[in-house]
């Protein structure tokens, strides 16, 4: 949960789902678990409407408190994926995309709840087919002067993805689609003309000035030539102009350029990508984040037991669940957010294994870290590209030496590893972006630099002290 004063700046203000009550991952992959979360605002209460993918099941989660718990899950018996909520005149709207039974094609389908229950008061019945593109997901519904409009993604949040949408009188529709679909798209621009791709999942916005502005998901590829993206998709803001009759159009001639300038009165801004610290150098160090910060990224499930943080360090306890399985490993990483990174750690271990990653999934992720193997003492680069695992090079610790400092240096293309457990840094290796990439490894989440740890048992009291951890990312 992010919130900005001028939809430019943000600051990270919590989670929605923080229990296992809300959503069990335990065993699920990574890239499984929710999808498309959307957030509506109704009569002084949030909603966070979300699908659980693993169960196909779609619910909703509320708060009357935006910074503070969120309730239990309230479920709706609608299929389909990418759920939203409309309010309007005391009817709650939940719709969802699924498949007409007539022809097997995409469809929104949308029936009335009871807010407080969940409880369906109305058939689903299909409202908009689209305007034909494949994969109709991620529909929202709008009611601006005398129309009702309806905006969905189409083409799938890959190269083909894209913003479409259509108005009626109705909240059923029917609809009549804008002229000009999609209303806003990167698909037709090479690499050559621009890295952001996957546009789509628009979301309108109005800033309380009279400006309309859309929010969207995209990614960006590492290269004009090299359509891989490994930082997961992104949020980008494009401004939205309304006609005379009614019809809005979105971004720059309908795509989403890297900047524009925007002269409106209340927001100068410019429209680009951002992570929810839009600064061009972003850093974090420990003095900065201790354990409470709501940055940290755990995988599936935060044991707290076996997290400790104290004198400005950060001590991990491993568990025998290491990064390869759909378990919860001892695991504190932040979302890559930028190509140029830098990371720096220092770490004492007695753990079976503790270190740096740069992960994108079980399969997908790249380990730095110092093993401890009967008395030996090294530091280990290890590659696990799919099926491929490798330990690509092993440095021993020289004697006297305890703590090891780790280093790591991104750019585009790749990742170039250091370590110095004697007297002075060894290059361990480099290994490419892509094969972190979501091209490469599937699923939709980007690359999290993360300290983590991993013994032979569950209970072994081995801990790694990490008394550094310096990150810096510089946007280009
Ligand atoms: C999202 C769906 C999709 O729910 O990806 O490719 C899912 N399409 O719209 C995860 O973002």
């Amino acid at each position: 949960m992010f919130e900005s004063e001028d939809l430019i700046n943000w600051k990270q203000i919590g989670h929605c789902l923080t229990r296992k009550t809300q959503v069990d991952l335990e065993g699920i992959n990574s890239s499984g678990g929710v999808f498309a979360p959307t957030i509506r605002f109704n009569d002084g209460r949030f909603y966070m409407v979300t699908t659980n993918d693993t169960y196909h099941k779609n619910f909703y989660v509320y708060t009357d408190d935006i910074y503070g718990e969120w309730s239990e899950p309230v479920f709706v018996d609608q299929d389909g994926i990418d759920p939203s909520l409309f309010f309007e005149d005391g009817k709650t709207y939940f719709m969802s995309n699924g498949s007409d039974p007539e022809d097997n094609n995409g469809c929104i389908f949308q029936c009335e709840i009871d807010a407080a229950t969940g409880k369906k008061l109305t058939e689903s019945i299909p409202m908009w087919k689209g305007s034909g593109g494949r994969y109709l997901e991620s529909p929202h519904l709008y009611h601006f002067g005398e129309w009702y409009y309806i905006m969905a993604a189409e083409g799938g949040t890959e190269y083909g993805h894209m913003v479409t949408y259509a108005r009626g009188k109705n909240p059923y529709g029917p609809f009549e689609q804008y002229p000009y679909n999609p209303v806003l798209t990167n698909r037709n621009l090479g690499g050559h003309q621009s890295t952001i791709q996957g546009i789509g999942h628009g979301d309108l916005v109005e800033d309380g000035n009279g400006n309309t502005f859309m929010f969207c998901l995209g990614f960006r590829q590492t290269g004009m030539w090299q359509p891989f993206h490994h930082l997961g998709r992104e949020v980008f803001i494009v401004p939205v102009h309304w006609d005379e009759e009614g019809w809005f159009s979105a971004g720059v001639d309908g795509i989403v350029q890297k900047e524009m300038e925007l002269d409106i009165d209340a927001v100068l801004c410019q429209c680009s990508s951002f992570n929810g610290n839009y600064n061009n150098n972003y850093s974090a160090s420990f003095n900065s984040m201790d354990l409470n910060s709501l940055r940290w990224c755990h995988l599936r499930e935060y044991k707290k037991e076996n997290y400790k943080f104290a004198d400005g360090c950060l001590a991990l306890r491993g568990v025998k669940t290491d990064l390869s399985g759909t378990g919860a490993p001892t695991f504190a990483g932040i979302r890559q957010s930028e190509f140029n990174t830098e990371l720096n750690v220092n770490v004492k271990s007695d753990a079976m294994e503790a270190g740096i990653t740069f992960y994108q999934c079980e399969k997908h992720h790249y380990d730095l870290a110092v093993y401890n193997n009967d008395n030996k003492k090294s530091v280990i680069l290890r590659l696990s590209i799919g099926d491929a695992v490798q330990v690509v090079k092993e440095q021993e610790f020289e004697e006297d030496t305890e703590t090891a400092s780790l280093r790591v240096v991104s750019d585009n293309e790749s990742y170039k590893f250091y370590a110095k457990c004697g007297s002075t840094e060894v290059f361990m290796g480099k290994a490419g972006t892509k094969y972190l990439s979501s091209e490469v490894a599937s699923g939709f989440t980007g690359t999290v630099m993360a300290m983590y740890a991993v013994n032979g048992q569950d209970n072994e009291d081995k801990w790694a002290v990490f008394d550094s951890f310096d990150w810096k990312q510089d946007r280009d």
